[in-house]
């Protein structure tokens, strides 16, 4: 009934940047062609919301409806949407997979071209926006998705459907986190049986490497943190050796981690979003094979510093890896039937569950419990 109309409902709208979200009565127009309006069932928190929440500087834009981890039901299709219909289950993606440029098309990538990833306040397609306040003002939206609302609308490109028989407050972690996570160990590191891993940053991405890496076969699971209580937490998501960061006395992280590993870990991970970190993983990972796989969102225009020569002799490998190298449509299905098998167990990823008004306290909650956000230093 709702179909062809827009709809009016609640959305947490981000107005300024730091300021609590406003839970506020807004318009949410009907799809265009080749778009699909959702109601959010769940949504969880990502440390990226509070990233852009805080953030002053473009590409921060305001009011906005934050939110990228969710998942839904249809309500209605726009012209040219066959994938889904109305009542199927579905899990919104940031990034795109249109299943027909030559990335997508490509075993090798999950950056599609004819959508490109960018932090932009528009629908991909159209460079237009579904959402309005109730005297017509435009809101904007957020990395495709904006799911802080009780209604969205997404492009199909950025749509998975998925087994309704999955509980939905675990299937939202497949919209960033876990499959940021166990992608980036899984299938961008290709971490292998028997090797040793080290890991920057035991907040929700890095504990979902740390259980990539276990699922993947690895020995040996170092994780590094400023919060000495992450080693309890991390020995839950395979976490076997920790260091405490503010503890390494006058030796660096790397060379604390050379010493462990006699020569370097196989892989590390960076996951705080710093890049003098970045250059700490690079170094800690061993010469000849070591891979080090950028996870972290430092600030904008934040730059790596290396030295030619070291890179030139290294034999390293140094990548980054946005959702985790996943292609949605084709990926996210296998790793959902991993957790559905019981291979992949997700409830030690939630901690706390609040209803949609209490957004705010969500927001606080993220904030106590992790240091990355002290070290993000917006
Ligand atoms: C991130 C990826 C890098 C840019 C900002 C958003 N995605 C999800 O958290
Ligand atoms: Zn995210």
């Amino acid at each position: 009934k709702t179909a062809g109309k827009p709809i009016r409902c609640k959305a947490a709208v981000c107005r300024e940047p730091g300021e609590p979200l406003v839970i506020e009565e807004i318009m949410v127009a009907p799809p265009s062609p080749y778009e699909v309006r959702i109601r959010i069932i769940c949504t969880s928190l990502c440390h990226s919301d509070i990233t852009f929440w805080k953030l002053k500087v473009p590409p921060a834009c305001f009011p906005r409806i934050l939110g990228h981890e969710a998942v839904g039901v249809v309500e209605s299709v726009g012209e040219n949407v066959e994938e889904v219909a109305e009542g199927d289950v579905v899990i919104p993606t940031f990034l795109s997979d249109c299943g027909e440029c030559a990335d997508c098309c490509s075993e090798k990538s999950n950056l599609c071209s004819k959508f490109p990833f960018k932090v932009h306040p528009w629908m991909p397609r159209y460079e237009t926006s579904r959402f309005t306040g109730l005297k017509g003002e435009v809101l904007y939206h957020f990395l495709f998705v904006s799911s802080f609302s009780e209604y969205t609308v997404v492009d199909i490109t950025h749509v998975v459907k998925i087994d309704p028989a999955i509980p939905p407050n675990r299937a939202c972690l497949f919209g960033c986190c876990v499959a940021t996570g166990v992608g980036a160990a899984c299938k961008t590191a290709n971490v292998g049986a028997g090797s040793t891993v080290v890991i920057f940053g035991l907040g929700s991405i890095g504990l979902a490497v740390a259980k990539g890496a276990r699922l993947c076969g690895a020995n040996r699971i170092i994780g590094v943190d400023v919060n000495p209580e992450k080693f309890e937490i991390g020995k839950k998501f395979g976490v076997t050796e920790f260091i405490n960061s503010r503890d390494c006395g006058n030796k660096s992280l790397s060379q604390v981690i050379h010493e462990m590993t006699g020569g370097g870990a196989d892989y590390s991970f960076e996951c705080v979003g710093l890049a003098s970190l970045v250059q700490e993983a690079y170094a800690s990972c061993r010469q000849g094979w070591g891979k080090t796989i950028v996870l972290g969102v430092d600030k904008p225009g934040a730059q790596l510093n290396f030295r030619s020569f070291d890179v030139l002799h290294s034999g390293k490998i140094l990548t980054g890896s946005l959702f985790g190298g996943v292609k949605a449509k084709s990926d996210l299905p296998v790793l959902l039937k991993r957790y559905m098998d019981k291979e992949l167990q997700l409830d030690e990823f939630v901690t706390h569950e609040v209803g949609f008004e209490d957004i705010n306290k969500a927001f606080e909650l993220l904030m106590e419990g992790t240091v990355s956000d002290v070290l993000y230093g917006w």
